[in-house]
């Protein structure tokens, strides 16, 4: 018969002697890298433009705008980019609320010389607020990673020298404007191709697709438009061939997810649901979480993604990258996180130039004639931050240090 992918959950890998983390299982590397010393830090908001707007079934935004967390120590500035946006229309979180969080609860909890395992465990007082976590996470890793004059990659454990690139299509005005973009996307080298949907945009631009491009590795993303009674009419989705359907429900919800997968034979994939390891647990020991969209900004940062992504494989569930439309900063996070065995298929990574005439750092993310991203090798996320466009962007800075 047809093999089956082991979705039954394995519990934490349980091991035995002194190589054993706090969960009992074999460590990360990261977990014992230590916070490097720091002189100074500030909060950034920098505001770019994008260059078409993007739209999903619940938000559209013309600009991407957000806080950059910098962290200067040992004559090395670490960056973290937050993936909240100014409103709570994809996630709780928003920027304003990550700067509360950080500032005020995360920060004092910082001390240099404390291994990364030791810093999760005191972030873990601080309940959820997981984009403020990977924020400064992010910074420090970046911190790290530069004190030791190595690339991020290198203390994830990656291996990978270029990761596949997938494109994410905001809510188009018609099927042929869609049509056109997946023609535009698929000349590019795009290994697949994630529509958004949202009722009443949904079959037919998803037929229209199809009828051009039969064979497009294809997906659709909801960010929770439908109601479990919507059942029959994503069944029709069935007929496409789809890889996945993403977030068709809300994003608080695993049980209904769970019902509304046992009425279809597309695959579900959770983004925004899936917060945290226990989350990722529950969605899929329930069955409401056939492949897993990991966005490390989403989950708390780096340490948080490769317990997941442990997770997810050892149950069988393939795992791939989200994204956040973010700067070259995020961005690149996303590029090293994606060298880790794991990851089996295409994230949403894509070159610069789909999200900004201008962004913060150089290089800029480019694909190759394969339609792949090459992984940066310089120290810490590996591109840099040009002062000229980060004064033209930012908005606002404060000093926290
Ligand atoms: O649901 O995956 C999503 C962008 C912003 C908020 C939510 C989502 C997205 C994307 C775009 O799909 C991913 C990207 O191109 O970075
Ligand atoms: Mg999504």
């Amino acid at each position: 018969g047809p093999r089956r992918a082991r979705r039954d959950d394995p519990g934490p890998p349980r091991r035995e002697g002194a190589e054993v983390n706090a969960e009992g299982a074999a460590p990360f590397p990261l977990e014992s890298e230590r916070v490097p010393a720091i002189e100074r830090i500030d909060l950034v908001l920098v505001r770019l433009p994008f260059v078409h707007p993007f739209s999903i079934s619940s938000a559209t935004w013309t600009c991407k705008e957000t806080y950059l967390l910098r962290v200067e120590g040992g004559g090395v500035v670490g960056w973290g980019e937050c993936v909240a946006d100014p409103d709570p229309f994809y996630a709780p979180e928003t920027t304003t609320s990550v700067r509360h969080i950080v500032s005020e609860f995360l920060l004092p909890l910082v001390e240099p010389g404390l291994t990364f395992g030791e810093l999760d465990t005191r972030f873990a007082h601080v309940r959820g607020n997981r984009m403020a976590k990977a924020t400064l996470e992010n910074a420090l890793v970046d911190l790290a990673a530069k004190a030791k004059g190595v690339p991020l990659h290198e203390l994830l454990g990656g291996t990978r020298k270029r990761i596949p690139s997938g494109i994410s299509l905001g809510i188009q005005e018609t099927p042929a404007d869609l049509v056109r973009e997946v023609a535009a996307a698929v000349e590019k080298g795009y290994h697949r191709v994630k529509m958004k949907v949202k009722k009443g945009k949904d079959v037919d631009y998803v037929a229209a697709v199809r009828e051009r491009f039969p064979d497009v590795p294809l997906m659709v993303d909801a960010n929770g438009d439908y109601r479990l009674e919507d059942a029959a009419h994503l069944a029709r989705l069935d007929a496409f061939g789809l890889t996945m359907i993403e977030q068709p429900l809300s994003y608080s919800d695993f049980y209904e997810h769970a019902a509304l997968q046992r009425e279809l034979a597309t695959p579900l994939c959770l983004d925004e649901s899936i917060h945290d390891l226990a989350d990722a647990r529950a969605a899929i020991a329930l069955g409401g979480c056939r492949i897993l969209n990991l966005k490390q900004g989403r989950v708390g940062g780096l340490l948080e993604s490769l317990r997941i992504l442990r997770h997810a494989v050892a149950c069988g569930v393939p795992v791939w990258s989200g994204g956040m439309d973010e700067t070259g900063i995020g961005r690149a996070v996303n590029i090293h996180l994606q060298t880790v065995e794991g990851f089996t298929l295409p994230g949403d990574t894509s070159e610069t130039s789909r999200y900004f005439h201008e962004d913060l750092v150089d290089p800029p993310v480019v694909l190759d004639a394969e339609g792949f991203i090459e992984v940066p090798e310089g120290p810490g996320f590996g591109a840099t931050v040009v002062p000229d466009r980060l004064e033209r962007l930012t908005v606002g800075s404060e000093r926290l240090r």
